[in-house]
């Protein structure tokens, strides 16, 4: 849901919601779920009122650190693990820790996040702990040749773990491609092809890409690349990789139309085919997500900004049951009712 529509009444939005937020003693967006030894552990940002002017960079997402969240079960309290990692502890970021997530291999946890250096570009970190909830102690440089913003890393059956990332306008996306910045580079006009999410498999010890990173396309369902000019479909931000029944899905937020949205394909490099809507506008700009399989259920973890009254960058995450048909379509959530 966009501002302008922000003067509809929250209060009653609030009580149709499909779901509360599970947070409510700070600001808390763009959950990564993951079940870790038998707990589900989220990973959000933590949004914060910084006092910077709104922008469409998005410069007013000023964050600072990270907490960790753990739940017991899906119905039990998501309870505040503290400070993962604080800005001022990784020696390559200056500001802006965006959407973060986590991998575990080997007995060891990997927190990715995306923050600016000192010159405003984005870049991508990790920082590694022991335990799912960290601490982390973060690597003193960004992962080489990463760029833009929201990893997600998605560990595949066969011991490979991916990273999918990137995030066009205020996440910086538009101005790379075959992975080199240009300064005058701009999102592609209406008629040319949309910008993909870029994926790249990771290094054995989980803090290099092992190879550059590749362009995901997204293709309508005669087989042709979405266009630029498709914002209803047209990849924005805040990917996610999940598999259900042998599928690859991809899914992602459209931004400036405000869906979550997802693809399929059998190869996790994709093509991917464009499916449906997963969810529509929630209160609020951003829209972010997860999906994550707990106990033979699915879950859509997400956010919306209701519980500030509506300030697009103090987001409060939530999480609701993620139903598929028998062809496995996700059957799309609307977060207040019809
Ligand atoms: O939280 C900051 C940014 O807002 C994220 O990186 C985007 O995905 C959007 O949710």
């Amino acid at each position: 849901m966009s501002d302008e529509t922000m003067t509809t009444d929250l209060s009653s939005l609030a009580t149709k919601a499909i779901s509360q937020p599970l947070v409510t003693h700070i600001y808390t967006a763009d959950p990564s779920a993951h079940v870790f030894n038998g707990a589900i552990y989220i990973y959000p940002s933590h949004d914060i009122e910084g006092g910077v002017p709104f922008n469409d960079n998005g410069d007013h997402f000023c964050m600072e650190d990270y907490h960790v969240f753990r739940m017991a079960s899906p119905d039990s309290a998501a309870v505040d693990c503290g400070v993962a990692l604080h800005v001022n502890d990784v020696p390559w970021a200056e500001r802006q820790m965006w959407a973060p997530d986590a991998a575990c291999k080997d007995g060891r946890y990997y927190l990715y996040f995306p923050a600016k250096r000192a010159d405003g570009i984005f870049q991508i970190g990790v920082a590694v702990g022991d335990r799912p909830e960290g601490p982390f102690v973060p690597e003193p440089e960004a992962i080489q040749g990463s760029y833009s913003i929201d990893p997600a890393v998605y560990a595949d059956d066969d011991g490979a773990y991916y990273m999918v990332f990137g995030g066009i306008w205020g996440g910086q996306l538009q101005k790379y491609r075959d992975n080199v910045y240009a300064e005058s580079h701009e999102e592609p006009r209406d008629d040319e092809l949309a910008l993909g999410p870029r994926m790249a498999r990771l290094s054995a010890d989980m803090k290099q890409f092992a190879e550059p990173p590749r362009e995901i396309r997204i293709l309508d369902e005669q087989g042709n690349a979405l266009l630029a000019g498709d914002h209803d479909r047209r990849y924005f931000e805040g990917p996610w990789m999940h598999r259900y029944q042998g599928k690859y899905y991809l899914s992602y937020s459209t931004g400036n139309t405000h869906y979550l949205c997802y693809a399929t394909s059998d190869n996790p490099y994709g093509p991917f085919t464009y499916q449906g809507q997963i969810l529509t506008e929630v209160v609020g700009w951003t829209t972010h997500h997860s999906i994550c399989e707990v106990d033979g259920k699915w879950y859509l973890f997400y956010h919306d900004s209701i519980l500030s009254g509506g300030v697009t960058h103090l987001r409060s995450i939530k999480m609701t049951e993620l139903r598929y048909d028998e062809q496995g379509k996700i059957i799309t959530l609307h977060p207040y009712g019809k």
